[in-house]
């Protein structure tokens, strides 16, 4: 069946150039100038492009009308509020750069279509132009650049050991996730895929000091709202990629190698209901790696509480070794 259709394709294809050769030779010897582009065409392929200049904005504006509600609420972190603001910036600039390129672009294709009465203007170049159209892009990007960057050593740098933080390891494996307290000692235990056992699905050394007072927990997990959260992160198998949307936090989990990301959150789960007005609203850990099949169920509930029903929640977890 393949094969038939491909033959098709061609034969219409060699057919179509066949056609086209038998007008191109009647033309010519009617005396026509074949290569000659008609006023005519040049006004309807004007025309053409003029109409899609309409469509194409409609749509824009038609998106940006319906679909601007389903942004994502207000960043949930003290470090998310710089990256919405990044990207309100880029929005800023590009929409109008975007709008005005696009009319400029179509309305030019139709008003400066091909007339016979009027005779193209021969322009080699202007340095002054070059000079412009090279620097005002090159100074908004490094301003762009340079604030991304700030923003991403922010956020990258490590919690360091002595203020006071929660560390957490998130490990994924297809199709789940599971997340390790450091504990009282605030140091997670040694773990390695081959002391995989049982009910040891994370590979954790039991014999490790470090690893007697952690606590794995599975479905769920607990945050405290406004202290330092540093996340580690492993993978059992494929890549994954630990995502939390609200809290504008992502990082590849890849096998062999831990990899780190830290945030504060600043709203908790409650608020976070009446702010959206949303009853059932949780906030999510989900993988954004497309690991296998079941990918997409690849998820963990995130709950943002205040210090004592955290501290709560976390004494009733059972620690690794009992
Ligand atoms: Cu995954």
């Amino acid at each position: 069946m393949t094969i038939v259709v491909i033959i098709t394709a061609i034969l219409i294809i060699i057919v179509a150039s066949q056609l086209l050769k038998i007008a191109e030779l009647r033309a010519k010897s009617k005396g026509e100038l074949i290569y000659e582009v008609s006023e005519k065409a040049g006004k309807t392929q004007g025309t053409l492009l003029l109409t899609f200049l309409f469509v194409l904005m409609g749509f824009f504006f038609w998106q940006m009308y319906s679909w601007y509600g389903l942004r994502l609420p207000d960043s949930a972190s003290v470090h998310g509020e710089s990256i919405d603001f990044l990207s309100d910036v880029t929005y800023m600039i590009i929409t109008p750069v975007f709008i005005l390129t696009h009319i400029v672009l179509l309305w030019f294709c139709y008003k400066y279509a091909y007339s016979s009465k009027r005779k193209a203007l021969f322009f080699s170049h202007s340095y002054k132009l070059e000079v412009i159209w090279t620097i005002t892009p090159a100074l908004v990007l490094t301003v762009l650049i340079l604030m991304g960057l700030t923003s991403w050593n922010q956020i990258m740098t490590p919690v360091p050991s002595e203020t006071d933080h929660v560390l957490i390891e998130l490990t994924g494996q297809q199709f789940t996730w599971t997340a390790r307290y450091a504990g009282d000692d605030k140091k997670l235990g040694r773990s390695h895929v081959t002391l995989i056992e049982g009910v040891n699905a994370t590979g954790v050394d039991a014999k490790d000091e470090n690893a007697k007072d952690d606590k794995l927990v599975k479905g769920e997990f607990h945050l405290p709202v406004g202290v330092p959260v540093q996340f580690v992160f492993r993978s059992l198998d494929a890549i994954h990629s630990a995502y939390l949307p609200h809290f504008r936090a992502q990082m590849n989990c890849v096998p062999g190698i831990t990899t780190q990301f830290n945030f504060t959150p600043t709203i908790t789960t409650e608020e976070m209901k009446a702010k959206t007005g949303n009853e059932e609203f949780n906030y999510v850990l989900l993988c954004n790696k497309i690991c296998g099949a079941a990918h997409y169920n690849m998820q963990m509930d995130v709950i943002v509480e205040s210090q004592e029903d955290y501290d709560k929640w976390l004494a009733e977890q059972k620690t690794f070794v009992e």
